[in-house]
């Protein structure tokens, strides 16, 4: 059990968007713990762990990897982390994934909305070819980028509109230099880091 009420900002936005990159500022800056589900679901896929083939193939084809397994990973690595301020980057993917997020945490943990990076789609493809030269990341290739846009734009968005609708997105350009994103993300986050 936590021992004090643990919250969380989503962080999203599509792929190349960003939103690691910012989050690990954020971790130097603010003190937050960043949770990115994708880099949990790659560290299960190597730890030889049964879903292993399943994640292997779904990151392959760009697809949302059932929520039971990602949930069950953040949920393990927001207790094993002892602290209880979350950022938790590239999640709720679609409504499935926000329902088994409900249905996992209920009303224990508190979001406070969505820090959305919004960078235009040739940007972001051309970070992420430039990033496939090295990063080892087998979605890192044309094709994958290209279904991984589209579940964005079809899956991602109306997660992103659902909280726009409640007044919980903070929105930024992400398209700047690093740095300059960064300024308008410290500005962003000012009224949920006290
Ligand atoms: N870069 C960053 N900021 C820049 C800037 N301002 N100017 C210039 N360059 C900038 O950045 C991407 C690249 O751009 C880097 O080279 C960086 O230096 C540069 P990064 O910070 O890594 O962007 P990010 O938004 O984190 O991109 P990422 O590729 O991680 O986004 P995805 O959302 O595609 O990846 P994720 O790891 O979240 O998910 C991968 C897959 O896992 C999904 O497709 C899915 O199959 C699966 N998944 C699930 O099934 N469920 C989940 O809940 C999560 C993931
Ligand atoms: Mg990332």
């Amino acid at each position: 059990e936590f021992a004090k009420r643990p919250n969380v900002l989503f962080v999203l936005g599509g792929p190349g968007a960003g939103k690691g990159t910012q989050c690990e500022r954020l971790v130097k800056e603010c003190g937050f713990v960043h949770l990115s589900a994708g880099d949990l679901l790659r560290a299960e896929r190597k730890s030889g762990s049964a879903h292993g083939d399943l994640i292997a193939k779904y990151i392959l084809d760009g697809r949302i990897v059932p929520v039971e397994i990602t949930v069950s990973l953040l949920a393990k690595a927001m207790a094993e982390s002892g602290r209880t301020r979350f950022l938790i980057d590239g999640f709720p993917r679609n409504e499935n994934n926000f329902e088994g997020w409900k249905a996992v945490m209920g009303d224990s943990v508190d979001v406070e909305g969505v820090l959305f990076y919004d960078v235009d789609d040739e940007t972001r493809l051309d970070r992420l070819l430039e990033r496939g030269k090295t990063s080892g990341r087998t979605d890192d290739n044309a094709d994958t980028i290209q279904k991984r846009f589209r579940v964005f734009k079809e899956e991602t968005m109306p997660v992103v509109s659902h909280y726009d609708k409640l007044g919980r997105v903070f929105r930024i350009d992400g398209a700047p230099e690093v740095d300059q994103v960064f300024k308008a993300t410290l500005r962003a986050v000012a009224p949920v880091v006290k």
